[in-house]
C-alpha cells in the first residue's frame, strides 16, 4: 500500500510528469456531469484536485461522492478554508501560504483544521503554498487578503520555497491563481527547481497543452489546470 506522497516521490525519480484537473465543486455544472466524468477519465489527468475559494460542504461531499464512484484518480482536496474537509477524498493538500504574511493562512486555519483531520483517514500533505503576482488580482490573494510575490524577485521566490522545504512541507506549489493573466514565470519554476528537492506543483493561468509542457520542461514535476478544462471540456482532445 503506498501513499500519494511515495507516488508523487517516485514519479519525480522516474522523471514521470503528473497532471491534476482542478475541479471548483461551485462551477460544476451538474447536467452535465456525466459528461465531464467521461472527459476526465480520458484525459492524461493523473489527479484530481477539488476545492475552490468559497464552497458549501453539501456540494463538495456530492462531488467527491461521485468523483469516487466514476473515476479511478486520486482525490485531492484543495481547501479554501478548514470547512473544505470531506473524509471520503483520498488526500488533503495542508497548505501554508508562505508567501503572505497573514497568520490565519499560516497557522490559525491549520491549528483549527488538524483535530478535524485527525478523526479522518486522509493522507496530509504538508503543502508550503506560494503565490506568485500574475497581472491581475486573483482569488487566492483576494481572499487571503495577502500580497503575491514579484514575479521578478526570483531570490525571494526561492529562498521562499527553501524555508517551505526546511520546515518539513512534502511539496510547493508554486501558484499564479486560478484564471491568473500570466502564469509563473519558467525562470523561477526552473530555479527553485534546481535548488529544492521536494516536488514541486505549478498552476495557474496555464491555458494550452504547450504551457504545461514548458511547465514541466521548467522543473514542474505536477502541473494543475482548473479553468481551462472548466471552459473546455475537451481541452485534453488532441
Ligand atoms: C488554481 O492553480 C490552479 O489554484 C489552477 O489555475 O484555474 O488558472 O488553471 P487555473
Amino acid at each position: 500500500l503506498t501513499t500519494i506522497h511515495q507516488q508523487i516521490l517516485a514519479a519525480k525519480k522516474s522523471g514521470q510528469k503528473l497532471l491534476a484537473i482542478l475541479l471548483d465543486p461551485d462551477k460544476i455544472v451538474w447536467e452535465n456531469l456525466e459528461h465531464l466524468l467521461d472527459k476526465i477519465n480520458q484525459s492524461p489527468a493523473t489527479h484530481i484536485f477539488v476545492g475552490g475559494s468559497i464552497v458549501q460542504s453539501t456540494i463538495l461531499e456530492d462531488l467527491i461522492a461521485q468523483l469516487k464512484q466514476k473515476t479511478n484518480l486520486p482525490v485531492v482536496i484543495f481547501p479554501g478554508d478548514p470547512s473544505q474537509i470531506s473524509p471520503q477524498a483520498d488526500a488533503i493538500l495542508f497548505l501554508s501560504l508562505l508567501s503572505g504574511r497573514n497568520p490565519d493562512y499560516l497557522i490559525e486555519y491549520q491549528v483549527q483544521a488538524a483535530p478535524i483531520l485527525k478523526k479522518t483517514n486522509l493522507e496530509v500533505l504538508s503543502t508550503g503554498y506560494i503565490l506568485i503576482e500574475s497581472g491581475n488580482e486573483t482569488a487566492v490573494a483576494r481572499v487571503s487578503k495577502t500580497e503575491p510575490l514579484n514575479r521578478e524577485n526570483f531570490d525571494l521566490a526561492l529562498a521562499t520555497a527553501q524555508a517551505g522545504e526546511m520546515l518539513g512541507n512534502k511539496l510547493i506549489y508554486l501558484e499564479a491563481g486560478s484564471g491568473a493573466e500570466k502564469p509563473v514565470p519558467l525562470e523561477m519554476i526552473s530555479l527553485i527547481a534546481q535548488n529544492i528537492e521536494i516536488p514541486i506543483i505549478v498552476g495557474g493561468g496555464i491555458v494550452d497543452l504547450h504551457g504545461i509542457k514548458k511547465a514541466y520542461n521548467a522543473g514542474a514535476d505536477l502541473v494543475v489546470i482548473g479553468t481551462a478544462f472548466e471552459n473546455d471540456s475537451h481541452f485534453f482532445d488532441s
